[in-house]
Order: C-alpha cells, then structure tokens, then sequence
C-alpha cells in the first residue's frame, strides 16, 4: 500500500533531500516549511512521481502548526512516516556571549516545534497502532562542543525526546528513530552565522557529507521490514572523527 510521509523542514537541505528520495520510492508527501514559493517548486518536481501536499507553518507556533496538521485533506490524512526535520544552530558563541533570541531560536524550533508537531501527529499512528518517527538529531546530541552550547542541549533534548517516544509509543506499535550526521553541507552554516562570509568556510577543505547522504539513511530506516526498527544511528563524512576532529586539506 502506497505511504505519506510528513516532512518538517522540507525547503532546504536535508528535508528536500529526503522529500526527492521518498519521491523516488513511490512515497506520497506533505511537505513542511514557511517558505512557500520553495515548497511550491518541490511540489511542483515531485507531483510528477507522487501525489503532495504541502502546509506552510513556523513550528514555534503551537496554535498554527496544530491547525496546519488538522488541516490536511483526506488523502494526506494518514502519516505512516514523520520526519522530525526543522530545525538550526543560531549562532556560535561562548555561553556568557550567548545571544537570548538565539538560545530561544533553538529550544524554541529544535526542542519544543518538534513536540508541538508529534502531538498533532501521534493521536492517528495510535489509533491505526503503526507508524513511523524519525527524529533528526545530531553529533552534537551526543557529544558537546566548545561554543555549541544552546544547540547542543537541543539536539541532545532531541535524543532524549526519541528514547522517551520509543519507550512510551512502544505499546502501540510504533516506530521512533534518531538520525544523527555530524557536519552535512546545507544552508545549516549560512543560518547559523545570520549570512555572514564565514559560513562559506565551514565546509571548505574537505567533503562534508551531503544532504542526498543522509536522506538515503533515512530512506534505509523506513525502508526494513516491520519488526525490525533502526533506532538510532550517527554518520559523519570520512574526514570527521568527532565534533571537534576534521580532517581538512589546507
Ligand atoms: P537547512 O537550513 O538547510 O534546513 C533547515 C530547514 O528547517 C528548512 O527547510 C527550514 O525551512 C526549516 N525550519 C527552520 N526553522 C523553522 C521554523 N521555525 N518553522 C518551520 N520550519 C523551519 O539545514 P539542514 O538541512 O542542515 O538541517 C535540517 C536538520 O538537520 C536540523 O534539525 C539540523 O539541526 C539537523 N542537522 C544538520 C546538520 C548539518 O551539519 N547541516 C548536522 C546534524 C543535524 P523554512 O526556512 O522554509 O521554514
Ligand atoms: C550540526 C552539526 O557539528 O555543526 O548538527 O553541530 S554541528
């Protein structure tokens, strides 16, 4: 039977990586972001392979995000795949220079837009007792690193987010996974340094991974048969050895 998947963050980077995979597999989409003109043109490119939908909500509004997702029409109803995806860094600054809209950005969208959205999502899965939530955590939930602060609490509040979900979904028949890349070359950097030149430098002198790497990752997890669940996985490109280890060329 044919799926849906719901996409948060679906614009750019790996969520529009992982809403061309999904397209390929036959997967239909609701397609999620705050840029409209960029969830038109997904939509229009895939509309050719499978049927989407697209909602345009800022996940750090509760009220909007649980009225987009009530919103969806009847054929899109149905989410079998959740792709827990929205999300940034805002800024990159010793905690005592932390910026308060940053650190509120980043718990904010991060942390409390991925809570809003499973909510309005999870009461369906239950009901139909199968479904499938893939969180997208990071590297820096599992391990923090100087100046990361804010955004590595959020991503490791992520991972703390997905075990909690695995365990208390567990009854009802529902998958729940993390997904964590370590540096992926997407417009991540450019929001993170607010469109400063030095974003363009985070991914020079080695090759980092790319957005298509990690959607064919995710594509993988909700790809296995029913009884097995991938439930957590970390990636990094071959020059990463961990956060603070990159093996550039200089
Ligand atoms: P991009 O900046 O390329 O994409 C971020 C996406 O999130 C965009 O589609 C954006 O859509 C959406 N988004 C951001 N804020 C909001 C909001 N308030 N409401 C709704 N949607 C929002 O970055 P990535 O693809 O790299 O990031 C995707 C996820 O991967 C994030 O959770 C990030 O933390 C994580 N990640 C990224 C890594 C990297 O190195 N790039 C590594 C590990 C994890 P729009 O602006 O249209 O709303
Ligand atoms: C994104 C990867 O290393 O910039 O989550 O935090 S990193």
């Amino acid at each position: 039977m044919t799926k849906t998947a719901l996409i948060t963050g679906a614009t750019s980077g790996i969520g529009r990586a992982t809403a061309h995979e999904f397209a390929k597999h036959g997967i239909n989409l609701v397609l999620c972001g705050r840029r409209q003109e960029r969830l038109n043109t997904i939509k229009n490119a895939l509309s050719k392979k499978v049927d989407v939908h697209t909602l345009n909500f800022d996940v750090r509004d509760k009220e909007k995000t649980i009225e987009a997702i009530n919103s969806l029409p009847e054929a899109f109803k149905s989410i079998d795949i959740l792709i827990n995806n929205a999300g940034n860094a805002h800024g990159l600054d010793p905690i005592n220079d932390g910026n308060l809209e940053d650190w509120d950005a980043m718990m904010d969208i991060n942390v409390k837009g991925l809570l809003y959205v499973s909510k309005s999502i999870m009461p369906e899965m239950i009901k139909r007792k199968s479904g499938h939530i893939i969180n997208i955590g990071s590297s820096a939930g599992k391990e923090v690193y100087p100046k990361g602060n804010v955004y590595c609490a959020s991503k490791h509040a992520v991972l703390a987010i997905t075990e909690g979900m695995r365990m208390d979904l567990n009854p009802h028949g529902i998958k729940v996974s993390a997904i964590n890349p370590g540096l992926v070359e997407t417009e991540f950097s450019k929001v993170r340094f607010k469109g400063d030149a030095k974003a363009d430098d985070v991914y020079k002198g080695y090759k980092a991974l790319q957005p298509e790497d990690v959607a064919e990752v995710i594509y993988f997890a909700i790809s296995r048969p029913n009884h097995v669940n991938i439930a957590d996985v970390l990636m990094f490109c071959t020059a990463q050895a961990s956060s603070t280890i990159v093996k550039k060329e200089v």
